[in-house]
Order: C-alpha cells, then structure tokens, then sequence
C-alpha cells in the first residue's frame, strides 16, 4: 500500500473518529431511565468539586431516592458535597445558598421548593461567579441565573396521568385530587397537565381539590375528611405523587371500601411501595418520574465549571405503570 494511500485512510479513520458520540450541544437530550454518567463529561480529567446542595426535605419516597442518588454519585467522583436539608422552607433553602457562596463553593445545585422568590439569591450567585444547577425543580422567571435544569416534564406526567384514566375509567367520573406542595413546579403543572387532557370531555371532572404537600400522612388526612364528606361517592382519586396516593389507600381501607376497585387510585413517582400496591391491586397506575439524577447533576456541575456548554434542560424518560406491568417490573426497580 502506498504511503499516499495508507494517510488517506489514517485521515479518514480519525475524522470519523472525533465525531462519534458527540452530541450537539443545541439539543436537550433525553436522559436514559437509568441515567449513567452517559454524557459526555469534560475531555481532561474532572478537578475534584466543592459543590454546594440544597435539598428541598424529605417529605417522601421519591426525596430519599433523589437524594442518595446525588450523594452516592458525589462521593464516587470524590466530589466534596456540602448537602443542606431545607425540611421543605424556602428561607432555609435562600440562607443554604447564601452561606455555600460565602463559603466561595465552585458550583451550586438546588432543587427549588417553589417556582417563584429565587431571583435575588440566584443573582448574588452569578454575581459571585457560582453556576447554578437546578435539580428536579426550576423557578421561573430566572432562565438567565441558572446554568441547565435536570428533572422531569411535570405537565407531561399529569397528562400520562389523565390518558391513562381515559383509557382505562369508563365515564362518568368524578374526580378527587390530592395536590402536592403549594407553589411548587410538580404540583403547578401534573394539575395543569391532566386538566389538559380532560378539559373537553364532560364525563371527567374534578369535584374536590386539596393539598397533602407530597407527604404520606397529609395524604391520608385528606382522604379520610374526603370519605366522609359531600364528595365520599367520587370514583376517582388522582394525587400528584405516591406517598399521598399511598395514605389514602389506607384511608380508603379504614373506611372499609376496596382501593383500587370501590375507588381508583391514579399517582406519580413509581416508588418501590407504588410498585408493590400496584401487583397487589391497591393503586391502579402510577406514572413513573425518575429520581435517580446523581450521575446527570455531577455531569452538569463539572461541566459548569469546566465551562462547557449544557442544553438549558435534561430531562428524564418518564414511563405509565399499572396492575398489568408492575409486577413483573418490581423486581428490577432501582428505587
Ligand atoms: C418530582 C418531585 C416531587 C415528587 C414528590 O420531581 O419534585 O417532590 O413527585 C416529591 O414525591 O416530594
């Protein structure tokens, strides 16, 4: 082979080479469902991070499972994680960013408790030099002072939710939701997204509304002054996640009544406890929102500081799961 020859082939195999597994940075992709440090990380070797994180509590299932997912991830990276539990207060989440800027961190992730009331701290942050990642969450109003945001499509969810109904509840029904917190994106847009779906067809409608703040036991108390009240006859329970889905199935049985026949328990998250409700017949559907964003926030912070560009969201594959599905998925659940 000549030697012409041979450096045209050299040539050719590199530049085929440098494009594989580049994404273009214009795209948001969308994360695996078991997200793996799949992206492509900065080329040197990442510089070992001071990263400061303000978690929104633990009011749940789906927050213990997001949150040992970003610790375990930090520590195998050798990441040093300043980890700050807000216990669900937005001003303890404002005086956690704060110190974690005095403190002079080289990146800042936060998974904001409401959309709205971040602009000042999220300015002092740029003003300091400190990118910001959102997790799970992101405030509005505030596109321009934080770097990307990794989650879920919230609007997207509550409208799995309502197809799912639609499929699978003949009508009339009446409908009883249990709203996470107040403010917040998931509980803002699941109800947005699922009236969208049903806002044409009279046979669905929402009768009662009232908030469990994402919490088990809340859950429960709503169910159970729900029972026995002007709309106990509702033949419909949609809650915007498991735990609160999980407190008024048990609500539902102290009553007497059978969930998930005498009434239909539709939820989000699909934790563990979901899983196992759903092959016993107790919840009916639950729509999968993944907390395992550890390897995708790392990801996202040494990019930040490496200064590579990140798409604006990252955004988890969400998947519907009911009484046919759950159980045979259970035994290979992450969380
Ligand atoms: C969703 C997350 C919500 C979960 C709840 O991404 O923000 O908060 O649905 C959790 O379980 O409390």
């Amino acid at each position: 082979m000549t030697r012409r020859c041979f450096a045209a082939i050299a040539a050719t195999l590199t530049t085929a080479l440098l494009f594989v597994g580049c994404t273009p940075t214009n795209e948001a992709p969308t994360a695996s469902l078991e997200p793996t440090s799949n992206t492509a990380t900065p080329a040197e070797p990442t510089k070992k991070l001071v990263i400061g994180f303000s978690q929104i509590g633990a009011e749940s299932g789906w927050r213990t499972a997001n949150t040992k997912s970003i610790q375990d991830e930090a520590k195998k990276r050798g990441h040093d994680l300043k980890f700050s539990d807000a216990q669900g207060d937005q001003e303890n989440q404002i005086k956690a960013i704060r110190s974690f800027i005095a403190q002079g961190v080289d990146v800042i992730a936060f998974a904001p408790v409401v959309e709205t009331g971040w602009g000042p701290v999220l300015k002092e942050a740029k003003a300091a030099g400190i990118p910001v990642i959102c997790s799970d969450r992101s405030p509005t109003f505030a596109d321009d002072l934080f770097v990307t945001f990794i989650g879920s499509d919230f609007v997207k969810e509550g409208e799995m939710a309502a197809e799912w109904m639609l499929k699978n509840v003949k009508g009339p029904v009446k409908i009883a939701e249990l709203t996470g917190t107040p403010g917040s994106a998931p509980a803002n847009d699941r109800a947005a997204g699922f009236r969208a779906i049903i806002k044409d067809n009279p046979d669905y409608s929402i009768v009662f509304s009232q908030t469990g703040e994402f919490e088990r036991a809340k859950g429960k108390a709503v169910a159970e002054a729900l029972l026995k009240g002007e709309f106990k006859d509702v033949n419909v329970i949609f809650a915007h996640n498991d735990d609160m889905a999980l407190g008024a199935i048990q609500a539902i049985e102290e009553a007497g009544k059978v969930p998930g026949k005498d009434i239909i328990i539709i939820s989000i998250d699909g934790v563990h406890d979901a899983f196992v409700a759903m092959s016993e017949g107790k919840l009916n559907c639950s729509v999968e929102c993944n907390p395992l964003l550890g390897p995708l926030i790392m990801d996202a912070c040494e990019k930040a500081v490496a200064g590579i560009e990140q798409p604006r969201r990252i955004l988890m594959e969400d998947q519907v799961y009911d009484t046919t599905n759950a159980a045979a998925a259970l035994p290979d659940r992450k969380y």
